[in-house]
């Protein structure tokens, strides 16, 4: 009885990277082999109580297979905030094969009706071994870390110990490695925890056959031991994109990092809020929400035919045929990319988004930096007086690019890779209408969309002249 508990509890962290050795296959072969993919993931992840008998003997193998298999695509579309088809099409693919934890999404475990949680706030550790990637030093200072910020929001108190059984035992390990979930090798699995119990109940195990590092090479320590102590100490994963329970990995750098308000009303939840005054504590992150009515946007730019919407550490993206959008961190896209942007614009007949921060930019194909970025602004012809760029836009008809300052802008000839002449202007000689700073530019169909707070206004380039002014919800679907 109880070994059929811990098997539907326990938390396996499967961390996944495809990018390698991927063979050529034909259409056909391609798409047997993603159904095949979605279909394990799907088993993994979604698993969910309906382990119904195959009754459909009548209908061929494949025809009830993927039926029943949508209905679970559906449900992880659901949580990922993914447009809900029912198909694996190219944006359900590309979030199945993103590294991930490997703790399912929908867990039977969440579906009882009380709290998994310690029963009491002083909670101890121990490291039993060290990997030898890090010093021992850096593995302690990760480790402490990654209990600290579930400490500071919370009663919670965490003690080191070195010798006999602590709550929670951490360890290193290849293989079969003691408990009968054994590891994989390099990637794969990564790591697993143990939900609160006695016992096993709490342990927290790391592949030692991964790159354990301080930085952003291989896979971080301080990021993955912070989730998976969040799984010991009780929680599951969360919907929310900027949340260090969300299942896929993105980096961030320790110093950057910040659990999300969503991570701390989850720990909060089990344990109540902290009673200690921590001066100096940046408060957690919240997460932009589409419909507020004081949304303003970083930058907006169009990418091979969506569009991308940036605030903060995020983008809503957008196919123009579709009316959800995706929330989706930039470093889950540009994991070298700074963590927010002040504005970006593609020139698409060269096919690349340029994005820009303070005085330096990046040009992108893809999802590749292209060599030699990031560069300074100042090589387009831009004073160095300017320390902030706060729009840019691309007008393909004239090939020129926009490059909004203060209450001036500068027009840089992409044909003639040199700034214009009478460059800058004064933005309400040309844009005449806009209230203050630009927050955002985008060009299309003939007009130009210059958004400042919750508010875009409507511009036609041939007459430079307003058209409109609209709430900006509405181009995030609200
Ligand atoms: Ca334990
Ligand atoms: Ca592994
Ligand atoms: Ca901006
Ligand atoms: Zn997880
Ligand atoms: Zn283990």
């Amino acid at each position: 009885m109880m070994k059929c508990l811990w098997f539907s509890v326990l938390f396996i962290v499967l961390y996944v990277t495809f990018s390698s050795a991927v063979p050529l296959l034909s259409e056909v072969e391609k798409n047997e082999q993603d159904w095949q993919f979605a279909e394990t993931y799907l088993n993994r992840f979604y698993k969910l109580e309906d382990s119904s008998p195959k009754f459909a003997i009548n209908l061929p193998i494949n025809y009830v297979s993927k039926r029943s298999l949508s209905d679970k695509i559906k449900k992880m579309q659901e949580f990922f905030g993914l447009r809900v088809t029912g198909n694996l099409d190219l944006a359900t693919m590309e979030v199945m094969e993103k590294p991930r934890c490997g703790v399912p999404d929908v867990a039977e475990y969440n579906l009882f009706p009380r709290k998994i949680k310690w029963k009491k706030n002083n909670i101890t550790y121990r490291i039993t071994n060290y990997t030898p990637d890090l010093q021992s030093v850096d593995v302690d200072t990760a480790i402490w870390k990654a209990f600290m910020i579930w400490s500071e929001v919370t009663p919670l108190k965490f003690a080191r110990i070195h010798e006999g059984e602590a709550d929670i035992m951490i360890s290193f390990g290849t293989g079969e490695h003691g408990d009968s979930y054994p590891f994989d090798g390099a990637d794969g699995l990564l790591a697993h925890a143990f939900p609160p119990a006695a016992g096993i109940g709490g342990d927290t195990h790391f592949d030692e056959d991964e790159t354990w590092t301080m930085g952003s090479n291989g896979y971080n320590l301080f990021l993955v031991a912070a989730h998976e102590f969040g799984h010991a100490l009780g929680l599951a994963h969360s919907r929310d994109p900027g949340a260090l329970m969300y299942p896929t990995y993105t980096y961030t750098s320790m110093d950057e990092f910040r659990l999300s308000w969503d991570d701390v009303k989850g720990i909060q939840a089990l344990y109540g809020a902290s009673k200690q005054i921590i001066t100096n504590r940046k408060p957690p992150q919240r997460t932009p929400k589409k419909c507020s009515r004081k949304l303003s946007f970083d930058a907006v730019v169009s990418l091979r035919g969506e569009m991308l919407f940036f605030k903060d550490r995020f983008f809503w993206r957008r196919h123009p045929t579709m009316p959800e959008v995706e929330l989706t961190l930039i470093r889950s896209f540009w994991p070298k990319l700074p963590a927010r942007i002040d504005a970006a614009y593609e020139n698409q007949a060269r096919d690349f988004l340029v994005v820009i921060k303070r005085n330096k930019y990046w040009a992108i194909n893809g999802y590749d930096i292209m060599p030699g970025y990031p560069k300074y602004i100042y090589r387009l012809g831009i004073p160095k007086s300017v320390r902030k760029i706060d729009a840019a836009v691309h007008i393909a008809v004239t090939s020129k690019t926009l490059f909004f300052a203060g209450d001036q802008y500068w027009s840089y000839d992409e044909r003639k890779r040199v700034m214009d002449e009478d460059s800058p202007r004064l933005i309400a000689d040309d844009w005449p209408g806009i209230p203050g700073r630009v927050d955002a530019a985008f060009a299309q169909h003939g007009y130009m969309y210059i958004f400042h707070g919750p508010h875009h206004f409507q511009f036609s380039i041939r007459e430079q002249r307003m058209t409109g002014m609209h709430r900006i919800n509405q181009w995030v679907g609200c």
